[in-house]
């Protein structure tokens, strides 16, 4: 065997289980959740602070639509970190909510997966929580590790977890396990949100999970959203929503013409089109739908409606095409290239 056989096999063996590592293990090895957490080793956990001040409401739905929780600390050590980092990130966040209120029994203060707040970390402020002017039944945490109990309604910065132990991958859409599913001959994977929204939130809540809201490029995409809708119209979601429409990835709110939520020019095949019209300057509406049946149509950007988050993959049949293009065609060294490449996409670091 000659030594550039050897290495050839060495190289082959490596691609295999790069290729199975990653299909079967995921992110959690590679302590990978999202580009925009943090993960602190000595808790095993990925932490957020978000700097839009928030509800104490919206701020638990921010983190669960990112995959994640509303933070509060296990224990004194999760608070010592959470804190140390706080203090180098967000130095100037000076209040955050964390998952702990008396919302649902005055004065039983819990966290958000029901448990009571003398299980987990507990140092109130002094004089707390009092419960001012019998309106207060939301916790925040402060640099110094100290709780206060604070209005539900007021806003405040917050910070978001997600333990390492509950990370689970999708393979397929190369992202946190949240719903979506997968299509191979689009290369493509999809979720269909069933809470009615205007378009704005409808594009917040794609852009929140790392996904944007599907778009329409070709006829085959047509009768997948349109299969895809059906099951939609067959479970009769009921409120105050406009049925028969999904809101769709394009837009002509920056009144720049009419594009793509990626910033691409719509698809010009008036066929995809409703009545074969492709959309102009001239349309008062500014934002995209689709008719359950698949063609694309303009909307009112309050119009409440129901709809779906795509994001594009690289599939594993892609990665291993390419592969086998590297090995068959170039040199060793040139076939490291070729996947250095291919996991570019994947690599959060
Ligand atoms: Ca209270
Ligand atoms: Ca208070």
């Amino acid at each position: 065997m000659t030594i550039t056989t050897m290495f050839t096999k060495t190289l082959l063996i490596y691609f295999i289980v790069f290729l199975l590592s990653d299909y079967a293990y995921g992110q959690r090895d590679k302590k990978f959740f999202r580009t925009d957490y943090n993960y602190i080793e000595t808790t095993q956990g990925f932490y957020k602070i978000h700097t839009l001040q928030q509800t104490w409401a919206d701020a638990k739905r921010v983190c669960a639509l990112e995959g994640a929780s509303l933070f509060y600390a296990e224990n004194r050590d999760e608070a010592n970190a959470v804190i140390s980092w706080w203090k180098t990130v967000q130095p100037n966040v000076a209040w955050a909510f964390v998952g702990i209120s008396d919302i649902i029994t005055e004065s039983v203060f819990e966290t958000i997966d029901g448990r009571l707040v003398s299980e987990v970390y507990n140092q109130w402020q002094r004089g707390e929580p009092n419960d001012l002017n019998g309106d207060e039944d939301c916790v925040h945490l402060n640099l110094s590790g100290d709780l206060n109990d604070y209005r539900c309604d007021g806003e405040s910065y917050f910070i978001c977890k997600k333990s390492l132990a509950s990370l689970e991958w999708d393979s397929h859409c190369n992202m946190p396990k949240s719903g979506y599913t997968f299509s191979e001959d689009l290369s493509k994977c999809y979720k269909l949100h069933t809470t009615p929204l205007n378009w704005m939130d409808a594009h917040t809540v794609c852009r929140t999970e790392q996904t944007y809201l599907a778009m329409v490029s070709n006829q085959l995409e047509a009768e997948y959203l349109a299969n895809v809708t059906e099951s939609a119209s067959s479970r009769r979601i009921e409120g105050d929503y406009v049925k028969g429409i999904f809101h769709a990835g394009f837009h002509n709110r920056l009144h720049e013409n009419w594009q793509t939520v990626r910033g691409t020019p719509i698809p010009s095949d008036a066929s995809l089109w409703w009545d074969n019209h492709v959309p102009t300057e001239d349309d008062r509406e500014q934002c995209g739908s689709m008719f359950y049946t698949g063609s694309l149509n303009i909307v009112n950007c309050a119009t409440k409606s129901l709809f779906i988050c795509e994001r594009e993959v690289v599939t594993l049949a892609k990665r291993r095409s390419l592969l086998t293009i590297g090995l068959q065609q170039v040199s060793p060294q040139r076939t490291v290239l070729c996947v250095s490449h291919t996991s570019d996409s994947r690599d959060p670091h």
